[in-house]
């Protein structure tokens, strides 16, 4: 493929979308197999209605070596059996560094390197920085969606497998109105 030419990509209203976009993913409960603690607690959601967790809209911007792709993901505000809502969470398999930018409510970005997990809190105008070879997931830890912009090298690839291997250190939990971190427990 042919590099892309020069173009302005827009955020469009409440900061939910790219313009031009390219593909959207939505992310349903029963999508989240095996990632929850409280297995029961998941099944039940999926039983009651198997809401949306999050969605992923891009920019059309490929994921293809040397170009740099975008996304916006939203996160909706809950928890399942305490344990608040987050994305499935991965590595990229060719080890490459990637940035987050707070947009809209109130998130965390949990990082696990296989031994250590480290969770920064991520708010509109913050950059979370992922370093090569950390495992990221994110985290609504509001009452409200929380957005932000992801934007990452083409080449980096996606391995979801990791995470249900290794965990990722640390699960976020609901606790009087604050952030619980408590240690992950047997992946
Ligand atoms: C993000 C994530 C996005 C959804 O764009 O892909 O937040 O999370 P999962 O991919 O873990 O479902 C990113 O980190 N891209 O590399
Ligand atoms: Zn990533």
């Amino acid at each position: 493929t042919p590099p892309l030419q020069p173009f302005a990509i827009r955020f469009g209203d409440d900061n939910a979308t790219l313009e031009p976009q390219g593909q959207i993913l939505q992310r349903r409960m029963s999508d989240l197999e095996g990632l929850f603690a409280d297995r029961r607690a998941w099944e039940q959601a999926v039983a009651d209605g198997d809401p949306v967790v999050y969605t992923v809209v891009s920019s059309p911007v490929p994921e293809v070596s040397r170009e740099l792709p975008q996304s916006i993901t939203t996160i909706f505000p809950g928890d399942t059996g305490g344990e608040f809502w987050m994305t499935k969470g991965h590595q990229h398999p060719d080890p490459q560094g990637e940035i987050y930018l707070g947009l809209e409510g109130r998130g965390g970005l949990l990082l696990f390197d296989g031994e250590r997990a480290e969770w920064l809190d991520i708010t509109p105008g913050v950059i979370g920085y992922i370093p090569p070879g950390w495992a990221h997931r994110s985290v609504n830890v509001g009452d409200e969606p929380y957005r932000f912009l992801a934007v990452y090298p083409g080449s980096a690839g996606h391995d979801y497998g990791w995470v249900l291997t290794h965990g990722m250190g640390l699960r976020a939990r609901r606790a009087e109105g604050t952030v619980e971190l408590v240690p992950f427990g047997t992946p």
